[in-house]
């Protein structure tokens, strides 16, 4: 993925607006209300959300009782991680809005092309436990299909800045996810810079967009590779992206790969 086309995104995105119910991403599932249980509202302005068109977005972070979260726990820099990926999971962007006292989050947004969004909220109440809270907002106009998610990883991939050679090993209960850098040369990348105090960030989410995990890098190994532990929550496609930051960009990987 481009970093200009996430830039136009979040440009985009600063400029539109949706509404969206939300639901935990987490799976509480089946144990009925569960007290701990976060919420996330979207509300655009104006309701009907145009690609293309500059809306306003209201997030809106509440717990089981309805009052608004307000105190965060700070996670790699941030009071809240959100990332916004188009159904089809063509497209990604990872942002930082600030929440207000009141728990709002207000942002400009405007969306590159229609389909269906979703908001990944991530974030740790003060003294709680962390949470990915998932909202979807509808965007209407012209929209290209998503390309299938084919797996294309273990192997080489290429993006305009850099070659990753990504693998992948099963351990237990978990799989390594390994990023080998190298410059388009095919020079090994030595010059990583920490991004939001880590060496690198993996999101990764299911085809169909309802679990996410992000994952942080391991520590040792190489100065050219990054390694993260990633619990895939059962077998499926996934689609990732790793974030790594080389002076002062923030460059994307994007991996599709097969979890047996
Ligand atoms: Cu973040």
């Amino acid at each position: 993925m481009r970093t200009s086309f996430i830039f136009a995104l979040f440009a985009l995105l600063l400029t539109c607006g949706w509404s969206a119910q939300l639901f935990a991403a987490t799976d509480h599932s089946g144990h009925g209300v569960d007290p701990n249980a976060f919420y996330l509202t979207v509300t655009p302005e104006p309701e009907a959300v145009q690609a293309g068109e500059q809306v306003t977005i209201t997030l809106r972070l509440t717990d089981a009782h309805g009052a608004p979260v307000s105190e965060f726990e700070i996670v790699h820099e941030k009071k809240l991680h959100l990332i916004i990926i188009r159904e089809g999971l063509d497209k990604f962007t990872h942002t930082h809005p600030e929440p207000g006292p009141d728990g709002t989050m207000v942002t400009g947004m405007t969306f590159p092309e229609g389909g269906t969004y979703y908001f990944y909220a991530d974030f740790t109440p003060r003294d709680g436990k962390g949470q990915t809270l998932m909202a979807e907002l509808r965007v209407e106009g012209e929209s290209s299909p998503a390309p299938p998610l084919d797996p294309y990883v273990p192997g080489m991939v290429q993006t305009d800045e850099l070659l990753a050679n990504v693998g992948i090993e099963a351990g237990q209960g978990m799989h390594r996810v390994s990023f080998a850098l190298m410059d388009l040369s095919e020079a090994p990348v030595t010059d990583l810079q920490p991004y939001l105090g880590a060496m690198g960030h993996f999101v990764v989410v299911s085809a169909d967009g309802r679990q996410y995990v992000h994952s942080h890098p391991m520590d040792g190994g190489e100065a050219s590779e990054v390694v993260f532990e990633v619990h895939f929550p059962g077998p499926g496609v996934y689609k990732g992206w790793g974030e790594f930051q080389r002076g002062g960009t923030v460059l994307v990987v994007p991996v599709v790969m097969q979890i047996d």
